[in-house]
């Protein structure tokens, strides 16, 4: 197969999941074309059958919002064109699906026929969603995908219940390559961080408000009351100054370290014990599977797809938004019980174990063959 992909090229997890997808994909033989804006932090370019199309925006005098839609549109019929492309597979429906349903129909006039695979990652539903403006787009360019995927049950049923949905979504969950976590142990960030046997509670976020990052430090500082313990807060974004003052009013700075964005993520994972993710909402939780794929037990919310990945007493803990008490009470009680607390590192292992790469590829490999079958057939595939 020719696939092209495109996604987001930032540190979130749809733009993970996309390059694990495509990585895996030329892996197994096929040609992986990646189309974005920059090149996605997780790819590796010179990996054999991968390839990385830039959309190039320039400013012109006359506009004053860049046209980057248009942009998108041409490149990807430009690329799908010249590199006979069997089809494209698009991470967020705007503008990418609705960029690629406006290519499909330039080249339809040219008698090529391309299917076009949408997957739904939360943020285009659950909160751009709400937003009356964008709806329209969304619900079109999500009816008018040839196939679409949401990455959780929740998401799926977000999409249903905020559009006028008239077609059959799959749920595909988010996945983890677990071989990238073989082989690593704690190294020097625990004992920069932490004394010998001083636990230590991780977030990793993009430090949006949906995060609830100010819940990450009501919780840490409920922990670190009862005991010597330290926060690492991994990644940056527009909340990070809120919560910076907020650890100086309580006076817990000198145990939280704002360690800032890394490419290395499964490493610095590898040197936490608990992981906090209390989000306001989460379509997936791609942040609590790879926590839980370094061997991390999860404190979260039991908002949006976090119930189908942190199983409540298993491999974690889930409660109500901004219920910090409680999520307190449940990092204590494993924080404060060691026997405990490696039973549920194992079992978080094991619940990432349930979302390892070769339970969830054949699902979207499946997929396209689906799509690609009834053009094999037909005189108008190129
Ligand atoms: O959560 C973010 O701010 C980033 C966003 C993204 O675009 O990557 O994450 C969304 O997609 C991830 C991958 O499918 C999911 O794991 C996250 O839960 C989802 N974020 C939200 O729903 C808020």
């Amino acid at each position: 197969m020719k696939i092209g992909i495109v996604c987001y090229p930032t540190f979130g997890g749809s733009g993970v999941v996309a390059t694990e997808l495509g990585l895996e994909m030329a892996a197994l033989g096929h040609q992986v074309h990646f189309i974005s804006y920059s090149q996605p932090v997780r790819l590796d370019i010179f990996a054999n059958n991968v390839f990385y199309h830039e959309v190039v925006v320039r400013d012109y005098p006359l506009f004053d919002y860049s046209p980057y839609e248009l942009v998108l549109t041409s490149k990807l019929v430009s690329v799908v064109k010249n590199e006979k492309l069997d089809l494209l597979h698009v991470h967020y429906a705007i503008p990418h699906a609705s960029a690629a349903y406006m290519a499909k129909k330039i080249l339809k006039e040219e008698g090529i026929d391309l299917p076009i695979v949408c997957t739904l990652h939360g943020t285009d539903i659950t909160l751009l969603g709400r937003d009356a403006s964008f709806e329209p787009v969304i619900t079109f360019a999500i009816n008018k995908s040839d196939a679409v995927t949401a990455v959780s049950e929740s998401l799926k049923n977000d999409t249903y219940n905020h559009f006028n949905i008239s077609r059959h979504i799959d749920v595909i969950p988010n996945f983890i390559n677990l071989t990238r976590y073989e082989g690593l142990k704690p190294n020097s960030i625990k004992s920069r961080y932490a004394a010998d046997g001083q636990p230590v509670l991780m977030h990793v976020s993009n430090f949006r408000k949906v995060k609830r990052v100010e819940d990450v430090v009501k919780i840490f500082a409920g922990v670190r009351a009862k005991m010597n313990a330290v926060l690492l807060l991994v990644g940056d974004g527009p909340e990070r100054y809120n919560v910076e003052q907020m650890c100086r009013q309580l006076g817990i700075c000198t145990d939280i370290y704002f360690l800032g964005k890394t490419k290395d993520v499964e490493q610095v994972l590898m040197n936490g014990d608990l992981f906090l993710l209390p989000s306001e909402t989460e379509s997936f939780g791609l942040a609590a599977l790879e926590a839980m794929a370094a061997g991390m037990p999860v404190i979260s919310s039991n908002s949006g797809g976090l119930p189908e990945v942190n199983e409540h007493g298993y491999s974690g803990f889930i409660s109500n938004v901004g219920n910090t008490d409680e999520m307190t009470e449940n990092a204590l009680k494993l924080l404060e019980n060691p026997a405990l607390m490696a039973q549920f590192k194992m079992q978080a292992y094991r619940q990432a174990e349930k979302f390892s790469l070769p339970q969830i590829l054949p699902h979207y490999i499946d997929l396209y063959n689906k799509l690609l079958l009834p053009l094999e057939s037909s005189a108008i595939k190129h």
